[in-house]
């Protein structure tokens, strides 16, 4: 690597300067959430006063940092049930850093999220020049202005700027995915490599829209499906909640599912057989995980938009993700619909800090796996 290679281009600085904002900064608030915030600052930064410049300055420090860069995106308009995953990338980072403080993993910041926008394809000219106006102080900047199209505008010249580097994104729903799974695989496809995603879930995610609208948390994968190299390089685990059964999602759209009945009637070893043998024979280089909490149980993550009974145990998992870990590279991930407020159980901050818990441990193994490449 020459000299050249280890500073941002100025134009990339730029972006992320004025698309993101510092870790756990992306709900916008004025007083709402400060001492959380607060905390968090403390805890990255060693002071809460002046994390603009502060955030700004570890930027620099991208090109000779961790492999496992986390990217929070705090954003839950794409989502529809029960709200509030977009506390998640504030909420799961404060977790992390109290849990797994030996973590090595830079966090690259929170995407700048108004939060009654999705995608910018969805808006009209004026919308756009208002915003425009409102969040970079110029209504003719070229910068996008919703949460999916930041993300994955910022990621496609990431992944052209560091291809060895993989985005951990923190959610938010899992509309998030969408551009996280696209630019990823997009960029594995100009270095000529192979990859699959393992999307961890208890509902398919493969509607073709939801009330006309294409990218939301229930549709993102059936759009990323033709950016695979096969249709079949998705593989879904943990599934339960569907209105249609197994055959009509791999028949109609090529993926391949196992759902959480067969993971309990098979057990976690046969499961990770199969799923070895659905990559065998792929010539698959790398995987991306996509991570929804509630593939988790009900019992252990009930803080969700769609809390679920009858999942996975988080050491199911565990297990499933260490052997996947044990014979191919994790070169990107995502933990999504942690949703801190939003606990249907009635068990309260206990229920919640289970879910974060849980939340942090698949999170903390990932970035680890990550940050071995
Ligand atoms: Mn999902």
């Amino acid at each position: 690597m020459n000299s050249q290679s280890r500073s941002l281009t100025t134009s990339f600085k730029d972006k992320l300067e004025n698309c993101l904002c510092p870790p756990g900064n992306g709900v916008f608030t004025v007083n709402t959430a400060k001492e959380r915030k607060e905390q968090l600052h403390q805890a990255i930064f060693g002071q809460a006063t002046d994390v603009d410049t502060l955030w700004k300055n570890t930027l620099n420090q991208l090109p000779e940092a961790s492999n496992a860069v986390i990217l929070g995106i705090a954003s839950d308009c794409g989502g529809g049930i029960l709200r509030g995953a977009n506390w998640g990338p504030l909420f799961l980072r404060s977790t992390l850093i109290e849990n797994y403080s030996e973590l090595k993993a830079f966090d690259m910041g929170d995407v700048r999220v108004i939060p009654h926008l999705l995608a910018d394809k969805y808006l009209n000219e004026a919308t756009i020049a208002n915003c425009r106006k409102a969040l970079y102080q110029d209504e003719n900047s070229n910068y996008c202005i919703s949460p999916l199209s930041i993300t994955e505008d910022v990621l496609h010249d990431f992944y052209a700027e560091f291809p060895e580097k993989g985005i951990f994104g923190i959610g938010g729903d899992h509309s998030i995915s969408y551009p996280l799974t696209k630019a990823y695989l997009q960029a594995k496809k100009k270095q000529g490599k192979r990859a699959a995603i393992i999307h961890f879930d208890a509902h398919t995610d493969l509607l073709v829209e939801r009330l006309g609208i294409d990218l939301c948390f229930g549709s993102w994968c059936t759009h990323i499906l033709d950016d695979l190299h096969e249709h079949h390089h998705l593989i879904q685990v943990g599934i339960r909640s569907s209105g249609k059964p197994k055959s009509h999602w791999e028949d109609t759209f090529g993926v391949k599912q196992h759902w959480a009945n067969e993971v309990k009637e098979q057990g976690v070893e046969k499961t990770i057989e199969n799923i070895f043998a659905q990559l065998d024979g792929e010539n698959i280089d790398e995987l991306y995980v996509s991570f929804d909490i509630d593939a988790i149980d009900d019992s252990y993550a009930s803080a969700t938009g769609t809390p679920e009974p009858d999942g996975l145990m988080p050491e199911e998992a565990m297990a499933i993700l260490k052997a996947l870990a044990a014979k191919y590279p994790i070169t990107g991930a995502d933990m999504m619909e942690i949703a801190p407020f939003t606990d249907s159980s009635g068990r309260g901050n206990e229920a919640r800090d289970k879910t974060l818990s849980v939340g942090a441990e698949i999170s903390a193994f990932l970035l680890e796996e990550m940050a071995k490449n």
